[in-house]
């Protein structure tokens, strides 16, 4: 047995979790938990990243304290977003995926590269802030002049810990410069979209030491100067879904936060145009595995709506929205895909915006609005379900959530309701449990594959079951998992 250290830098806030972990043992718990709030300054919308940096060193001195018999650390972050490096120093201040530069550069690479050319090389779900887009803006404005290399999010933390420049595999697929079938930077690619080749780093599997902490780190955060930094899947969805305690092969995730990440493992890339169409993505995953998923809005609909109450000067509590939600008549359903609400901003206005345009009604009241969101949101998972299981040739007969919204009773029993599927939540911690899992698995306190990791989690964190209200929509969803072990049944 023996203990790890996990940071997970979420889209809404970051974490510092001690992971204890053994062939039958797996315990976290958190030591440090910290906002993540973004900054606009003139020319956009960037992360704080430095302030991100201070909070997750200062979550690591705390877990040191706690713990000095940490082996090995391990950053995930959100995908696609990097840093500029020029040597050692960092150019500027990383942009936010929801800045709304990257028009031009969509533009630019589709003159280049059709989407339908660029999904069957790198597989990935169009999203206008994929890192090849941002890229295309950089090299648009100048900016990738001074540059020697980029660096994902997680791998500069990586990079500032160790000394060490990386790309991890996983996030690296998000960028949409990696070859889907060979895991490789796409060479042909990068030079037709006219970007410099040398600045992608050296691709490590996750699993993969990179390197003790600088001596300088080490003595700034009270760890011993072996402890080594690992890479993990560095994307957060992949350490999520690594995290997922699904014991069979017909189910589904949702790794539900900011946004909900809605689809099933697979362990090859399905590349056809139906997939780019419905908007399925093949990320990249820990073991070589494949994320065919599908990106939704997500929880952004309900946090931007509470953050503009807030700031209206008129905050009312997460909890107590729930709830009046949970009490409220059912709700007229919007489009919760439409691009309009990828940007910060007035979200109950464009939420409303929606159904006016229409001639529809809007939802009258708060709580009413909230019932939308979170019934618009089920319908949307239903739906994208339905796609993941008919693109991909499989059966779906259960769907777990993870991450913070599996704590969001009301939308977990929506869920069931509209795909007829049981639904099992939890962990709330996903993404920091499969960090640590990699991790421990490299430091060999445990072995096997994805299968056996996520029997024990099944086992340490049983998913509380949502049966669905009404029948099961198909005849082929009529199993219920409940002769699993160890899962506790939500009445
Ligand atoms: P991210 O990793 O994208 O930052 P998280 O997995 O931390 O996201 O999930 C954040 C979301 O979880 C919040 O936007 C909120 O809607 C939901 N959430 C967090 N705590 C609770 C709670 N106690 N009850 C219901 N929902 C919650
Ligand atoms: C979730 C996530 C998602 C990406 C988005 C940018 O945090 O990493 O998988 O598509 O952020």
């Amino acid at each position: 047995m023996g203990t790890v250290a996990a940071i997970d830098l979420g889209a809404s806030s970051g974490r510092v979790m001690i992971g204890t972990v053994g062939p039958n043992t797996l315990s976290l718990r958190a030591v440090a938990r910290f906002p993540n709030t973004p900054v606009r300054t003139v020319d956009g919308l960037h992360w704080n990243i430095l302030e991100l940096y201070r909070s997750a060193t200062a979550g690591l001195a705390a877990a040191f304290r706690e713990e000095p018999g940490i082996t090995s650390i391990g950053v995930d972050s959100w995908a696609v977003d990097y840093a500029l490096m020029s040597g050692q120093r960092m150019l500027g201040q990383p942009f936010h995926y929801r800045d709304e530069r990257t028009a031009a550069g969509v533009a630019d690479t589709h003159a280049v590269v059709s989407p339908a050319e660029l999904y069957a090389t790198n597989g990935l779900q169009f999203l206008p802030f994929n890192t090849l887009y941002q890229l295309a803006d950089d090299r648009h404005a100048g900016a990738l002049g001074a540059v020697d290399t980029m660096l994902l999010i997680p791998d500069l933390f990586t990079f500032w810990l160790t000394g060490v420049q990386v790309a991890e595999r996983t996030n690296a697929s998000t960028t949409g410069l990696l070859r889907v079938d060979t895991g490789t930077w796409d060479d042909a690619l990068i030079s037709r979209l006219g970007l410099p080749r040398a600045i992608f780093p050296r691709l490590v599997d996750a699993g993969t030491r990179v390197g003790p902490l600088l001596p300088a780190v080490a003595a700034e955060i009270g760890a011993p100067a072996v402890v080594q930094v690992t890479a993990v899947g560095s994307h957060d969805t992949a350490s999520a879904v690594v995290g997922v305690p699904m014991t069979t092969d017909d189910a589904a995730y949702i790794s539900s936060g900011t946004w909900s990440l809605v689809g099933v493992e697979l362990g090859r890339p399905v590349l056809g145009e139906a997939g780019r169409l419905a908007g399925f993505t093949n990320e990249g995953g820990v073991d070589g595995r494949i994320r065919y998923l599908h990106n939704v809005m997500g929880l952004w609909l309900l946090s931007e709506s509470v953050r503009t109450w807030e700031q209206g000067g008129d905050a009312i509590a997460l909890g107590t929205l729930l709830e009046q939600a949970a009490l409220a008549p059912s709700a007229a359903v919007f489009d919760v895909e439409d691009p309009r609400f990828l940007a910060p901003g007035d979200m109950p206005a464009r939420i409303a915006g929606w159904f006016t345009e229409r001639g529809l009604a809007a939802p009258a009241t708060r709580p009413e609005l909230v019932r939308s969101i979170l019934e618009s949101l089920a319908a949307a998972y239903a739906r994208t379900l339905d796609d993941a299981a008919r693109l991909s040739g499989t059966t779906i007969r259960r769907v777990h959530i993870v991450g913070g919204g599996s704590q969001n009773a009301l939308l977990c029993q929506l869920t069931a309701d509209a795909t007829g599927l049981p639904v099992l939540a939890g962990p709330v911690e996903a993404t920091a449990i499969g960090n640590v899992l990699v991790q421990a698995r490299a430091q060999r306190l445990v072995t096997g594959d994805l299968e056996t990791l996520r029997a024990l989690i099944a086992a340490a964190y049983p998913p509380v079951i949502h049966h669905p209200r009404r029948a099961p929509r198909t005849s082929e969803r009529l199993e219920t998992p409940t002769s699993d072990p160890g899962m506790s049944r939500n009445p």
